[in-house]
């Protein structure tokens, strides 16, 4: 009989190749040498951190599906979760700023783009030289991107847009913005353009004030009349498909990443009710102590499972977008209910920023809400369900 691992039950690891395995290990030595000892001082200071993109550049964290010939690493799926996974381990905004550099940014440039494109900005993107953030929320199109308002005008070869997004990760200092809009010339269908920080008409504002993802900058992106010429259009896809196939790859290494954030707190509250006494035994002897350490590792061994296999069908190129549905909203909703009872398992000193647990338990709050909301993905699966949209 094969011994059981808390930390590992369904042997995770055993299902890695070699490589993903040094991904992985790299992946968490640069999240605990670089990302967890900031994050303290970064959340409390709502502290922007540009010069985190060329060290996670340097530490091959971003853009890892990426072919080698454009900076990337070439590797697997399954490895860009890994690297999510460890990187939200230490927090979730961290492993946002990653995430849109490598999902938003980098992977539209390379599937929709030119060849001139890619070369371009690749490379930089990839070793965090450019900062890179995806515009397609608006303030009055969140959850129906296909609502937005802003728009694409061609004048000579040029094209002059103008509109408001909002709730942008990374904009407030971003060098390269991925930005969907409305195209008067394709028929005001919805195409991809590159702006670049410094066009006139170009402002990108933060937003202050959050009171969760604060390690990470969030703003807007205002553009007034932004000329920009023919080559900045994204030639190769039309309609919502192409920020949906984004999303596809950035919702993905969500299902990963919130599951470092609740491996963090399961391990945590482990831990802490090992180490704390009352009553003259320690608070992991009591048997409500030990359901929810129990509900904690059946929902991560299970949600761990479910991102890998997702995984190996990205990488042959066979999955269904429903797939990543259900594990973004299934391991997302998870980890935010093993963080709350993480919080309350660690008693008055649960909300203290020493313990870290209330920091994961508000930063998931936003990432059951980005990238498409617990709610919607329940009714893309109730559409597949039965084939009846009820957004
Ligand atoms: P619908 O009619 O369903 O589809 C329109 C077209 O898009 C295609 N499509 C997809 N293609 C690829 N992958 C997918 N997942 C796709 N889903 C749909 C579809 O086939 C169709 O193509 P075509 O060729 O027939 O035109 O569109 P709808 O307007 O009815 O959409 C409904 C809904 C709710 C599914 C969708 O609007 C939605 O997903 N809403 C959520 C919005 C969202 O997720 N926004 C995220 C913004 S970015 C962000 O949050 C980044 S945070 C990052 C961070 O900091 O980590
Ligand atoms: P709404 O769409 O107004 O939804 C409000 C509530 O209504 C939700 O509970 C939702 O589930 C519910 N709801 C909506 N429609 C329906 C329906 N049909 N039926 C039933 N219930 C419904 N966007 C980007 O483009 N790029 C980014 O980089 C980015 N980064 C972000 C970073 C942060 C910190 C945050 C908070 C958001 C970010 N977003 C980004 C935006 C994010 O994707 C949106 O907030 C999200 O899609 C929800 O849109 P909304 O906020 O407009 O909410």
């Amino acid at each position: 009989m094969a011994k059981f691992t808390w930390d590992d039950p369904f042997r995770l690891e055993d299902q890695l190749t070699e490589e993903e395995r040094m991904i992985r290990d790299a992946a968490h030595g640069f999240a605990q040498s670089e990302l967890q000892p900031r994050v303290t001082d970064a959340y409390r200071e709502e502290t922007s951190a540009p010069e985190l993109f060329p060290l996670m550049g340097q530490a091959g964290m971003l853009g890892a599906t990426v072919p080698e010939e454009y900076g990337g690493a070439g590797a697997s799926y399954v490895a860009y979760g890994l690297i999510a996974r460890e990187i939200e381990r230490v927090d979730s905004g961290y492993r946002s700023m990653a995430s849109v550099q490598s999902s938003l940014v980098m992977y539209p440039i390379h599937a929709y783009g030119s060849e001139e494109q890619r070369r371009k900005y690749l490379p930089g993107l990839a070793s965090g030289e450019l900062i890179g953030c995806f515009g397609l929320t608006e303030p009055d199109a969140g959850s129906d991107p296909g609502g937005m308002r802003t728009y694409a005008k061609k004048d000579g070869s040029d094209y002059v847009i103008s509109g408001a997004k909002t709730w942008i990760s990374n904009s407030p200092f971003a060098d390269v913005f991925v930005v969907w809009a409305k195209s008067e010339e394709h028929g005001d269908g919805i195409r991809g353009f590159i702006l670049e920080k410094g066009m006139e008409g170009l402002s990108a504002p933060k937003i202050e004030g959050k009171l969760s993802l604060r390690a990470s900058t969030t703003g807007m992106i205002m553009m007034d009349e932004v000329r920009v010429p023919e080559d900045a259009l994204l030639p190769n896809v039309q309609g919502l498909k192409g920020p949906f196939g984004c999303l596809n790859r950035a919702r993905y290494g969500i299902s990963w990443g919130s599951m470092g954030s609740a491996e963090f707190c399961f391990h945590a509250a482990r831990q802490y009710g090992l180490d704390r006494h009352q009553f003259g035994v320690p608070l992991a002897s009591k048997q409500i102590y030990q359901l929810k350490l129990a509900n904690m590792i059946t929902d991560i061994g299970m949600g761990l499972q479910a991102s890998l296999r997702v995984g190996r069908l990205m990488d042959e190129g066979e999955f269904a977008p429903e797939m990543i549905s259900i594990v973004k909203r299934n391991n997302v909703g998870k980890a935010l209910e093993i963080a709350r009872h993480a919080r309350d398992m660690h008693g008055g000193n649960g909300i203290s920023e020493e313990y870290q647990v209330i920091r994961h338990m508000v930063n998931l709050e936003t990432v059951n809400t980005y990238e498409g909301t617990h709610d919607v993905h329940a009714l893309i699966l109730g559409r597949a369900i039965t084939g009846l949209a009820a957004f």
